[in-house]
């Protein structure tokens, strides 16, 4: 069992985040380019929009990034023993593009309390500042959850844009990850990240988040899987782990688990933006 080091447990509590961890291997962190890029080709839609979400019900390549020992016991050490996995997104960013991500607090619209629960970002290519990294504005997690504007801009790879105000850029920390290291970070952290401005793609899976079981939903419903102990409180709908590709079942519960999730997302918000 590789635990948290004491010194990576205080990080977290004093900066509300922690990074890099290594979790993957170079053979690994290929065969999930190599899934991507053969769901891409074969299943175009099936990355896209709201569909980068979940991709680990669809996928047993991803599933398995999941439920990978090394992430876990980094997660146990933050949120116990009763682990649950209850969403995943892909946040690509490519280089012809201008996808960026503002400054915002995982919690304000996720509906997941208590705040037992941590973010695994699990980088699939190298990450740094000049492929547009994300950046932490360490120890905001100590503080309240903050208003958002909501923006809806084009190139903003949120959901609603959400945005906080006036973030001293000079006080935040790039997150430099090496393909097959993780960061984890904390449900009010703020954070965001910038443009992606080298010539390849910036891939992070970002496993969102892994909950202890006696998290609640408090705004809709969620498909978890249980990662490891038990789960007592049987809060949440339960989701299969996929063992082939787009299986015609996975991809039907996986989009109910998308409809359910937009709920969430967009509730009480007179616009949808693309995610
Ligand atoms: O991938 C990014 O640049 C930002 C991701 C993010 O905001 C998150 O994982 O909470």
């Amino acid at each position: 069992m590789t635990k948290l080091t004491t010194e990576q447990i205080d990080q977290y509590k004093k900066k509300g985040y922690i990074s890099p961890v290594d979790v993957l291997t170079s053979i690994e962190t290929k065969e999930i380019k190599d899934e991507i890029e053969k769901i891409e080709k074969n299943w175009p839609k099936a990355l896209e929009g709201i569909n980068r979400n979940y991709v680990h019900l669809i996928s047993p390549v991803f599933d398995k990034v999941c439920h990978n020992t090394k992430i876990l016991d980094a997660v146990e050490s933050i949120i116990g023993k009763n682990i649950l996995v209850c969403g995943t997104t892909l946040f690509i960013k490519n280089p012809d593009e201008k996808g960026f991500v503002s400054f915002h607090q995982d919690a304000k619209y996720i509906g997941l309390e208590p705040h037992n629960w941590v973010t695994a970002w699990v980088a699939i290519t190298d990450s740094n500042e000049t492929n547009g990294c994300m950046k932490m504005w360490a120890g905001t997690h100590k503080n309240e959850i903050k208003h958002h504007n909501q923006k809806f801009d084009e190139n903003n790879l949120l959901t609603r844009g959400q945005t906080i105000e006036n973030v001293p850029i000079s006080e935040t920390t790039p997150v430099i990850l090496k393909a097959g290291q993780m960061s984890l970070h904390h449900p009010a952290v703020i954070h965001g990240s910038g443009l992606n401005k080298s010539k390849e793609r910036r891939i992070g899976f970002v496993i969102q988040s892994y909950i202890g079981t006696n998290v609640n939903q408090v705004l809709g419903k969620m498909y978890v899987q249980l990662a490891r102990g038990e789960d007592l409180f049987n809060y949440h709908e339960k989701a299969e782990r996929p063992n082939q590709l787009m299986n015609k079942k996975d991809i039907i519960l996986r989009q109910k688990a998308n409809e359910e999730l937009s709920k969430i997302f967009y509730l009480d918000s007179e616009k949808k933006g693309k995610y």
